[in-house]
């Protein structure tokens, strides 16, 4: 899968509130009401990620959970990222709403 270019990442990101580029990667923070939420939505999207074999960096602090994606193998990213970052995003808004 090709990489995308800055331009068509940015213009992917307009429908993306809540994530930001960062160089090469997309980076979104999550925060929760406690420790055990957050390590709870690590494990949504754990389960998630491993569907689709695609894999954020994950990055906990207490209560909140730092997700970083990126395309390894295309040195960059790619529509891949997108699907994972809507796949976090359905989770993310399942804690919200509990
Ligand atoms: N996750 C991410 N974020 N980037 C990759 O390039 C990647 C991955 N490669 N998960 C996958 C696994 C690849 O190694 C397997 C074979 O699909």
């Amino acid at each position: 899968m090709p990489a995308l270019t800055t331009a068509q990442v940015d213009q992917n990101l307009k429908a993306f509130p809540g994530w930001s580029r960062q160089k090469r990667t997309l980076c979104r923070t999550c925060k929760f009401e406690s420790f055990l939420l957050a390590i709870a939505f690590v494990r949504r999207i754990a389960k998630r990620a491993e569907k689709i074999q695609h894999h954020p960096d994950i990055d906990i602090r207490f209560d909140q959970v730092t997700l970083t994606l990126s395309t390894h193998d295309a040195g960059g990213l790619t529509e891949k990222d997108f699907l994972l970052a809507r796949q976090c995003d359905e989770v993310f808004a399942k804690f919200e709403a509990a």
